[in-house]
Protein backbone atom coordinates (compact mmCIF):
# COMPACT_ATOMS: atom_id res chain seq x y z
CA UNK A 1 0.00 0.00 0.00
CA UNK A 2 1.47 3.29 -0.91
CA UNK A 3 1.81 5.60 2.42
CA UNK A 4 1.56 8.86 0.30
CA UNK A 5 -2.35 7.65 -0.71
CA UNK A 6 -4.81 9.45 1.21
CA UNK A 7 -8.40 9.83 -0.41
CA UNK A 8 -10.98 7.17 0.41
CA UNK A 9 -14.59 6.87 -0.76
CA UNK A 10 -17.41 5.35 1.79
CA UNK A 11 -20.98 3.63 0.11
CA UNK A 12 -23.86 2.57 1.69
CA UNK A 13 -26.91 0.65 0.11
CA UNK A 14 -29.70 -1.84 0.89
CA UNK A 15 -30.56 -4.50 -1.24
CA UNK A 16 -32.89 -6.49 -0.52
CA UNK A 17 -31.63 -9.75 0.19
CA UNK A 18 -29.81 -11.71 2.81
CA UNK A 19 -26.14 -11.07 3.89
CA UNK A 20 -25.34 -14.84 2.93
CA UNK A 21 -26.67 -14.07 -0.80
CA UNK A 22 -24.96 -11.18 -1.09
CA UNK A 23 -21.80 -12.91 0.59
CA UNK A 24 -21.65 -15.27 -1.92
CA UNK A 25 -22.08 -13.10 -4.57
CA UNK A 26 -18.79 -11.27 -3.57
CA UNK A 27 -17.20 -14.52 -3.66
CA UNK A 28 -18.02 -16.52 -5.71
CA UNK A 29 -16.71 -16.68 -8.97
CA UNK A 30 -19.94 -18.04 -11.56
CA UNK A 31 -21.86 -14.88 -9.49
CA UNK A 32 -18.92 -12.76 -10.04
CA UNK A 33 -19.15 -13.22 -13.77
CA UNK A 34 -22.78 -12.80 -13.80
CA UNK A 35 -22.33 -9.19 -12.05
CA UNK A 36 -18.59 -7.70 -11.31
CA UNK A 37 -18.41 -4.63 -13.29
CA UNK A 38 -20.55 -1.56 -13.90
CA UNK A 39 -22.93 -1.01 -16.16
CA UNK A 40 -22.19 -0.86 -19.98
CA UNK A 41 -19.56 -4.05 -19.45
CA UNK A 42 -19.34 -7.47 -19.47
CA UNK A 43 -17.17 -9.95 -16.90
CA UNK A 44 -15.36 -11.29 -20.14
CA UNK A 45 -13.12 -13.10 -17.24
CA UNK A 46 -13.04 -13.96 -13.67
CA UNK A 47 -10.97 -16.11 -11.45
CA UNK A 48 -11.50 -15.96 -8.10
CA UNK A 49 -9.59 -18.11 -4.94
CA UNK A 50 -12.05 -17.17 -2.03
CA UNK A 51 -9.73 -17.43 0.62
CA UNK A 52 -7.43 -15.01 2.96
CA UNK A 53 -4.11 -14.81 0.70
CA UNK A 54 -5.96 -16.39 -1.89
CA UNK A 55 -6.22 -14.03 -5.40
CA UNK A 56 -8.62 -12.96 -7.81
CA UNK A 57 -8.76 -11.45 -11.51
CA UNK A 58 -11.51 -9.97 -12.81
CA UNK A 59 -11.31 -8.80 -16.97
CA UNK A 60 -14.54 -6.47 -17.34
CA UNK A 61 -15.13 -5.57 -21.45
CA UNK A 62 -16.81 -2.48 -22.23
CA UNK A 63 -19.73 -3.09 -24.56
CA UNK A 64 -19.42 0.13 -26.67
CA UNK A 65 -15.81 -0.09 -27.72
CA UNK A 66 -14.65 -3.70 -26.53
CA UNK A 67 -12.03 -2.24 -24.57
CA UNK A 68 -10.71 -4.29 -21.62
CA UNK A 69 -10.33 -3.37 -18.23
CA UNK A 70 -8.31 -5.62 -15.62
CA UNK A 71 -8.10 -5.49 -11.93
CA UNK A 72 -6.89 -7.84 -9.04
CA UNK A 73 -5.83 -8.74 -6.01
CA UNK A 74 -5.98 -10.50 -2.70
CA UNK A 75 -8.21 -11.24 -0.14
CA UNK A 76 -7.34 -9.85 3.54
CA UNK A 77 -10.12 -11.13 5.09
CA UNK A 78 -13.55 -13.33 4.76
CA UNK A 79 -15.60 -13.74 7.33
CA UNK A 80 -19.29 -14.88 6.16
CA UNK A 81 -21.34 -13.45 6.20
CA UNK A 82 -20.56 -9.94 7.83
CA UNK A 83 -17.14 -8.90 6.55
CA UNK A 84 -14.86 -9.04 2.89
CA UNK A 85 -11.41 -7.18 3.03
CA UNK A 86 -9.35 -7.18 -0.32
CA UNK A 87 -6.89 -5.49 -2.16
CA UNK A 88 -7.73 -3.51 -5.33
CA UNK A 89 -4.96 -2.53 -8.61
CA UNK A 90 -5.78 -2.11 -12.12
CA UNK A 91 -3.45 -3.52 -14.35
CA UNK A 92 -3.63 -0.98 -17.00
CA UNK A 93 -5.54 3.22 -16.94
CA UNK A 94 -5.34 5.47 -15.09
CA UNK A 95 -3.88 4.25 -11.81
CA UNK A 96 -1.47 0.95 -12.18
CA UNK A 97 0.74 1.43 -9.83
CA UNK A 98 -1.95 2.05 -6.40
CA UNK A 99 -3.12 -0.72 -4.79
CA UNK A 100 -6.12 0.48 -2.82
CA UNK A 101 -7.98 -1.44 -0.09
CA UNK A 102 -11.62 -2.49 -0.20
CA UNK A 103 -13.65 -3.86 3.05
CA UNK A 104 -17.43 -4.66 3.10
CA UNK A 105 -19.34 -5.15 6.15
CA UNK A 106 -23.26 -6.46 5.54
CA UNK A 107 -25.56 -6.00 7.92
CA UNK A 108 -29.09 -7.53 7.74
CA UNK A 109 -31.71 -5.30 7.79
CA UNK A 110 -35.56 -5.01 7.28
CA UNK A 111 -35.69 -8.14 5.52
CA UNK A 112 -32.73 -7.33 3.54
CA UNK A 113 -28.78 -6.57 3.93
CA UNK A 114 -27.28 -2.80 4.61
CA UNK A 115 -23.66 -2.66 2.31
CA UNK A 116 -21.32 -0.15 3.43
CA UNK A 117 -18.11 -0.35 1.26
CA UNK A 118 -14.84 1.49 2.19
CA UNK A 119 -12.44 1.79 -0.71
CA UNK A 120 -8.87 3.57 0.73
CA UNK A 121 -5.79 4.20 -0.93
CA UNK A 122 -6.62 6.31 -3.75
CA UNK A 123 -3.39 8.44 -4.77
CA UNK A 124 -5.72 11.27 -5.90
CA UNK A 125 -9.38 12.93 -5.43
CA UNK A 126 -10.18 11.92 -9.60
CA UNK A 127 -9.43 8.37 -9.53
CA UNK A 128 -11.68 8.42 -6.10
CA UNK A 129 -14.13 10.31 -8.04
CA UNK A 130 -14.46 8.09 -10.72
CA UNK A 131 -14.19 4.94 -8.73
CA UNK A 132 -16.95 6.53 -6.74
CA UNK A 133 -19.35 6.46 -9.77
CA UNK A 134 -18.35 3.38 -11.07
CA UNK A 135 -18.79 1.64 -7.93
CA UNK A 136 -22.85 2.70 -7.58
CA UNK A 137 -23.17 1.22 -11.00
CA UNK A 138 -21.53 -1.93 -9.85
CA UNK A 139 -23.71 -2.28 -7.32
CA UNK A 140 -26.74 -1.57 -9.79
CA UNK A 141 -25.74 -5.11 -11.14
CA UNK A 142 -25.11 -6.65 -7.47
CA UNK A 143 -28.75 -5.57 -6.97
CA UNK A 144 -30.40 -7.02 -10.25
CA UNK A 145 -28.67 -10.32 -9.80
CA UNK A 146 -29.73 -10.87 -5.97
CA UNK A 147 -32.82 -9.12 -5.44
CA UNK A 148 -35.86 -10.95 -7.00
CA UNK A 149 -36.90 -7.73 -8.44
CA UNK A 150 -34.24 -8.11 -10.38
CA UNK A 151 -33.23 -4.12 -12.58
CA UNK A 152 -36.70 -2.84 -11.27
CA UNK A 153 -35.09 -2.68 -8.08
CA UNK A 154 -32.63 0.08 -9.35
CA UNK A 155 -34.42 1.39 -12.62
CA UNK A 156 -37.34 3.41 -12.42
CA UNK A 157 -38.84 5.93 -15.53
CA UNK A 158 -40.77 8.83 -14.13
CA UNK A 159 -43.65 9.78 -16.43
CA UNK A 160 -47.60 9.21 -17.01
CA UNK A 161 -47.59 6.34 -20.05
CA UNK A 162 -50.03 7.71 -22.21
CA UNK A 163 -47.36 10.73 -23.11
CA UNK A 164 -45.25 9.85 -26.74
CA UNK A 165 -42.35 10.35 -25.05
CA UNK A 166 -43.03 8.45 -21.68
CA UNK A 167 -44.01 5.78 -24.27
CA UNK A 168 -41.32 5.44 -26.20
CA UNK A 169 -39.04 4.95 -23.49
CA UNK A 170 -40.93 2.39 -21.93
CA UNK A 171 -40.38 0.43 -25.31
CA UNK A 172 -37.13 0.80 -25.66
CA UNK A 173 -36.75 -1.00 -21.89
CA UNK A 174 -39.63 -3.62 -22.86
CA UNK A 175 -37.00 -4.10 -26.18
CA UNK A 176 -34.14 -4.23 -23.91
CA UNK A 177 -35.92 -6.54 -21.39
CA UNK A 178 -35.02 -4.65 -18.82
CA UNK A 179 -37.15 -4.60 -15.39
CA UNK A 180 -38.23 -1.07 -13.99
CA UNK A 181 -40.93 0.70 -11.97
CA UNK A 182 -42.82 2.99 -13.28
CA UNK A 183 -43.80 5.89 -11.36
CA UNK A 184 -46.76 7.82 -13.62
CA UNK A 185 -46.03 11.18 -12.86
CA UNK A 186 -47.72 13.98 -14.54
CA UNK A 187 -45.61 16.29 -16.43
CA UNK A 188 -44.65 19.63 -14.11
CA UNK A 189 -46.08 17.63 -10.85
CA UNK A 190 -43.53 18.73 -7.83
CA UNK A 191 -42.47 14.87 -7.82
CA UNK A 192 -41.33 15.31 -11.62
CA UNK A 193 -40.14 18.58 -11.20
CA UNK A 194 -37.99 17.12 -8.47
CA UNK A 195 -35.85 14.81 -10.83
CA UNK A 196 -36.37 16.39 -13.97
CA UNK A 197 -35.44 19.94 -13.99
CA UNK A 198 -37.64 21.33 -16.87
CA UNK A 199 -40.75 19.34 -15.56
CA UNK A 200 -40.98 17.08 -18.46
CA UNK A 201 -41.97 13.29 -18.58
CA UNK A 202 -39.91 10.69 -18.84
CA UNK A 203 -36.94 10.81 -16.64
CA UNK A 204 -35.03 7.48 -15.27
CA UNK A 205 -33.73 7.14 -12.30
CA UNK A 206 -30.97 3.92 -12.27
CA UNK A 207 -29.82 3.79 -8.45
CA UNK A 208 -28.00 6.99 -8.18
CA UNK A 209 -27.76 7.95 -12.11
CA UNK A 210 -30.64 10.47 -13.12
CA UNK A 211 -31.17 11.04 -16.92
CA UNK A 212 -33.90 12.77 -18.52
CA UNK A 213 -34.43 13.38 -22.41
CA UNK A 214 -35.85 10.52 -24.05
CA UNK A 215 -33.17 10.11 -26.67
CA UNK A 216 -30.32 10.34 -23.72
CA UNK A 217 -32.26 7.63 -21.77
CA UNK A 218 -32.31 5.44 -24.43
CA UNK A 219 -28.77 5.30 -25.27
CA UNK A 220 -28.65 5.10 -21.53
CA UNK A 221 -30.61 2.26 -21.70
CA UNK A 222 -29.26 0.37 -25.36
CA UNK A 223 -25.58 0.83 -23.93
CA UNK A 224 -26.07 -0.18 -20.06
CA UNK A 225 -27.84 -3.30 -20.94
CA UNK A 226 -27.97 -6.78 -22.71
CA UNK A 227 -30.59 -7.13 -25.07
CA UNK A 228 -30.96 -6.71 -29.07
CA UNK A 229 -29.07 -3.43 -30.07
CA UNK A 230 -31.22 0.21 -30.58
CA UNK A 231 -28.77 1.70 -32.52
CA UNK A 232 -28.47 0.54 -36.35
CA UNK A 233 -25.68 -2.07 -36.53
CA UNK A 234 -26.11 -1.70 -40.63
CA UNK A 235 -23.38 0.76 -40.59
CA UNK A 236 -23.14 5.13 -40.34
CA UNK A 237 -25.91 5.74 -42.97
CA UNK A 238 -28.24 3.52 -41.02
CA UNK A 239 -27.26 5.22 -37.58
CA UNK A 240 -27.09 9.03 -38.84
CA UNK A 241 -30.97 8.40 -40.40
CA UNK A 242 -31.95 7.21 -37.10
CA UNK A 243 -30.62 10.02 -35.28
CA UNK A 244 -31.97 12.36 -38.50
CA UNK A 245 -35.84 10.63 -38.08
CA UNK A 246 -35.13 11.19 -34.08
CA UNK A 247 -34.04 14.63 -34.55
CA UNK A 248 -36.95 15.65 -36.79
CA UNK A 249 -39.72 14.42 -34.45
CA UNK A 250 -38.51 15.81 -31.53
CA UNK A 251 -38.03 19.27 -33.28
CA UNK A 252 -40.60 19.42 -35.82
CA UNK A 253 -43.05 16.09 -35.66
CA UNK A 254 -44.35 16.36 -31.94
CA UNK A 255 -45.43 19.89 -32.11
CA UNK A 256 -47.80 19.14 -35.33
CA UNK A 257 -48.90 15.80 -34.83
CA UNK A 258 -49.09 15.98 -30.91
CA UNK A 259 -49.16 19.47 -29.38
CA UNK A 260 -51.39 20.90 -32.26
CA UNK A 261 -53.18 18.14 -33.54
CA UNK A 262 -53.34 14.50 -30.71
CA UNK A 263 -53.68 16.88 -27.59
CA UNK A 264 -56.39 19.13 -29.08
CA UNK A 265 -58.68 15.82 -28.89
CA UNK A 266 -57.75 14.80 -25.39
CA UNK A 267 -57.57 18.78 -23.72
CA UNK A 268 -60.33 20.32 -26.15
CA UNK A 269 -59.53 24.25 -25.88
CA UNK A 270 -62.44 24.97 -28.98
CA UNK A 271 -64.77 27.89 -27.85
CA UNK A 272 -67.46 25.61 -28.54
CA UNK A 273 -65.66 23.14 -25.24
CA UNK A 274 -64.69 20.77 -28.47
CA UNK A 275 -61.33 20.44 -30.25
CA UNK A 276 -59.76 23.83 -31.27
CA UNK A 277 -60.45 23.41 -35.22
CA UNK A 278 -58.36 26.46 -36.24
CA UNK A 279 -55.43 24.83 -34.75
CA UNK A 280 -55.84 20.95 -35.89
CA UNK A 281 -56.62 22.79 -39.74
CA UNK A 282 -53.27 24.55 -39.47
CA UNK A 283 -51.61 21.48 -38.13
CA UNK A 284 -53.24 18.64 -40.67
CA UNK A 285 -50.86 20.28 -43.75
CA UNK A 286 -47.55 19.41 -41.70
CA UNK A 287 -48.52 16.30 -40.40
CA UNK A 288 -49.79 15.47 -44.64
CA UNK A 289 -46.06 16.19 -45.25
CA UNK A 290 -44.23 15.29 -42.28
CA UNK A 291 -46.26 11.46 -42.86
CA UNK A 292 -45.08 11.63 -46.78
CA UNK A 293 -41.06 11.90 -45.76
CA UNK A 294 -41.63 9.07 -43.51
CA UNK A 295 -43.41 7.38 -45.81
CA UNK A 296 -40.85 7.40 -48.90
CA UNK A 297 -37.90 6.85 -45.84
CA UNK A 298 -39.99 3.17 -45.49
CA UNK A 299 -39.15 2.71 -49.23
CA UNK A 300 -41.20 -0.70 -48.74
CA UNK A 301 -38.69 -1.74 -45.79
CA UNK A 302 -40.87 -3.04 -42.11
CA UNK A 303 -38.81 0.21 -40.19
CA UNK A 304 -37.29 3.40 -41.17
CA UNK A 305 -33.87 2.80 -41.30
CA UNK A 306 -33.62 -0.82 -43.34
CA UNK A 307 -34.81 -4.29 -41.97
CA UNK A 308 -34.16 -4.21 -38.10
CA UNK A 309 -35.96 -2.17 -35.39
CA UNK A 310 -34.20 1.30 -34.31
CA UNK A 311 -34.43 3.97 -31.91
CA UNK A 312 -36.53 6.29 -34.75
CA UNK A 313 -38.82 3.63 -34.82
CA UNK A 314 -39.73 3.41 -31.03
CA UNK A 315 -39.82 7.37 -31.33
CA UNK A 316 -42.25 7.21 -34.21
CA UNK A 317 -44.83 4.51 -32.97
CA UNK A 318 -46.63 6.19 -30.76
CA UNK A 319 -47.21 9.20 -32.52
CA UNK A 320 -48.37 7.45 -35.44
CA UNK A 321 -50.86 5.68 -33.25
CA UNK A 322 -52.32 8.69 -31.51
CA UNK A 323 -52.84 9.72 -35.02
CA UNK A 324 -54.76 6.82 -36.10
CA UNK A 325 -57.28 7.10 -33.36
CA UNK A 326 -58.67 10.79 -34.69
CA UNK A 327 -60.35 11.36 -37.96
CA UNK A 328 -58.24 13.64 -39.79
CA UNK A 329 -55.31 11.82 -39.05
CA UNK A 330 -56.98 8.54 -39.76
CA UNK A 331 -57.85 9.82 -43.29
CA UNK A 332 -54.03 10.92 -43.84
CA UNK A 333 -52.42 7.77 -42.77
CA UNK A 334 -54.75 6.17 -45.53
CA UNK A 335 -52.80 7.99 -48.22
CA UNK A 336 -49.61 6.32 -46.68
CA UNK A 337 -49.10 2.56 -47.02
CA UNK A 338 -45.54 2.71 -46.06
CA UNK A 339 -46.31 3.98 -42.70
CA UNK A 340 -49.03 2.19 -41.74
CA UNK A 341 -47.26 -1.06 -42.72
CA UNK A 342 -44.16 0.08 -40.77
CA UNK A 343 -46.78 0.51 -37.92
CA UNK A 344 -48.37 -3.02 -38.32
CA UNK A 345 -44.78 -4.10 -37.71
CA UNK A 346 -43.99 -2.53 -34.77
CA UNK A 347 -47.63 -3.18 -33.21
CA UNK A 348 -46.63 -6.81 -33.52
CA UNK A 349 -43.57 -6.39 -31.36
CA UNK A 350 -44.21 -7.75 -28.06
CA UNK A 351 -42.78 -4.42 -26.78
CA UNK A 352 -45.88 -2.92 -28.18
CA UNK A 353 -48.42 -4.70 -26.73
CA UNK A 354 -46.35 -4.79 -22.91
CA UNK A 355 -46.64 -0.68 -23.01
CA UNK A 356 -49.75 -0.05 -24.89
CA UNK A 357 -51.50 2.95 -22.49
CA UNK A 358 -54.84 2.36 -21.18
CA UNK A 359 -56.96 5.25 -22.44
CA UNK A 360 -60.51 4.66 -21.62
N1 LIG B 1 -37.47 16.67 -25.19
C1 LIG B 1 -38.21 15.90 -24.21
C2 LIG B 1 -39.69 16.10 -24.49
C3 LIG B 1 -40.54 15.46 -23.44
C4 LIG B 1 -41.95 16.01 -23.49
O1 LIG B 1 -42.21 17.10 -24.06
N2 LIG B 1 -42.89 15.26 -22.93
C5 LIG B 1 -44.22 15.74 -22.90
C6 LIG B 1 -45.21 14.60 -22.73
S1 LIG B 1 -45.26 13.58 -24.18
C7 LIG B 1 -44.36 16.71 -21.73
O2 LIG B 1 -43.74 16.51 -20.70
N3 LIG B 1 -45.16 17.76 -21.92
C8 LIG B 1 -45.36 18.76 -20.94
C9 LIG B 1 -45.08 20.13 -21.51
O3 LIG B 1 -44.99 20.28 -22.73
O4 LIG B 1 -44.95 21.07 -20.71
C10 LIG B 1 -37.82 14.42 -24.30
O5 LIG B 1 -37.31 14.02 -25.35
O6 LIG B 1 -37.97 13.69 -23.32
Amino acid sequence: MKEAATFHLEIDRFIKASPQKIFDALTQEPSIKAWYCPRGMSVAEASVEAKVGGKYRIVMASRHDGSRHVVGGVFQAIERPDFIAYTWRWEDGPMPDATTLIEIRLTAKDGGTALHMRHTGFPNAQSRDSHQHGWQSVFNRLSDLVDPEGSASTVTLFGNPRSTYCWTARLGLAEKGVKYRLEPNRPHAPEQLAIHPFGRVPAMRDGETVIWETRAILDYVDEAFDGPSLTPTTGMIARARSEQWISAINCYCYDAMVRRYVLQYFFPGGADGGPNRSVIDSATPEIDKQLALFDKAYGGADYLTGASMAMADLFLAPLVFYLGRFPEGKALLEKYPGVRRGQEVMQARPSFAATLPKLG
